[in-house]
């Protein structure tokens, strides 16, 4: 409740951050691209976590303003660090349920895109299964496919926890599948875990997708999943979230 009011005055107050962190791509282990991350620098609580308050967000109808904010903020770092010659390839942007129900998100996302100078193909949008179903899910599954004709490229998050059937899956307008890190953090010691996972990049290539595993923390788990052919990674053991400016010096020591 508290809460609800500072969120409402934090735009303003320009108390969001946008931290990026890298996606690699598994077999040259170079970076394949980058994913924003929004966090809430609280004045009195200190740095939240989305898993913080994005929820309430959402539900107080914040959401469509700081997504807009967080898209305009990545498509200025991406720009600004290809000026400098470090390309990080394409950057990744989340979306939530209320900006997948907004006819006009096309749109908005190709202005911002051009604005900045870039093109759609250097922006992957991320949503999460459980927004392309049921009813509400029709909606959004037609914005994405606008979006995806416009040329961004789709990824759907959290990959294996939202109870999509593999009939819906084939039918989606999606370029990537992101492995839920729940997965990932039980492959090595679990035979049903790493099952499930063999299955899901296998899934995915059949479907004619990119496959990335999330929440990647050991040299073991990156070698299985090289094993198992999954093309991308995301992780503690590659980079963390960063604040721009660390991000910007993470890429520079990489060159
Ligand atoms: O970075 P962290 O692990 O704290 O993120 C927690 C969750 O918050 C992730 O599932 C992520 O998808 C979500 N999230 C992070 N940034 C954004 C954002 O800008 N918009 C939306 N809708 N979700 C985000
Ligand atoms: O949008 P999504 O749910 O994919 O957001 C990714 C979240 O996962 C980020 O908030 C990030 O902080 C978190 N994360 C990224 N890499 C790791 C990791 O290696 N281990 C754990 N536990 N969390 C991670
Ligand atoms: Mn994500
Ligand atoms: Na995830």
């Amino acid at each position: 409740r508290e809460l609800v009011e500072q969120l409402g005055r934090a735009l303003a107050r320009r108390q969001f951050e946008v931290h990026f962190q890298p996606l690699i791509s598994l077999h040259e282990r170079i970076v394949a691209g980058l994913e924003a991350l929004v966090r809430w620098r609280h004045p009195v609580r200190g740095l939240l976590s989305p898993a913080r308050f994005i929820h309430l967000a959402e539900s107080a109808g914040f959401l469509p303003s700081i997504g807009a904010m967080v898209l305009e903020e990545a498509c200025a770092r991406l720009s600004e660090w290809r000026g400098l010659g470090l390309d990080p390839g394409r950057v990744a942007v989340n979306l939530s349920a209320s900006q997948l129900r907004d006819r006009n998100l096309p749109r908005f996302v190709l202005d911002t895109t051009m604005k900045h100078g870039l093109t759609p193909d250097r922006i992957e949008l991320e949503v999460p299964e459980t927004v392309t179903l049921g009813r509400a899910g029709e909606n959004a599954i037609g914005i994405l496919s606008d979006l995806r004709s416009l040329g961004f490229s789709i990824a759907l998050d959290d990959f294996g926890t939202g109870y999509a059937s593999l009939t819906h899956l084939r039918r989606l307008p999606v370029d990537k599948i992101k492995i839920d890190l729940s997965f990932i953090a039980g492959m090595s010691g679990n035979a049903a875990d790493l099952a499930i996972v063999r299955a899901m990049v296998n899934l995915g290539h059949d479907l004619g997708m990119t496959v990335l595993a999330e929440g990647i923390e050991t040299e073991e788990q990156a070698d299985l999943l090289v094993k198992l052919g999954c093309d991308e990674v995301q992780g503690f053991l590659f980079g963390r979230p960063m604040p721009a400016e660390g991000l910007l010096a993470w890429l520079r020591q990489r060159q």
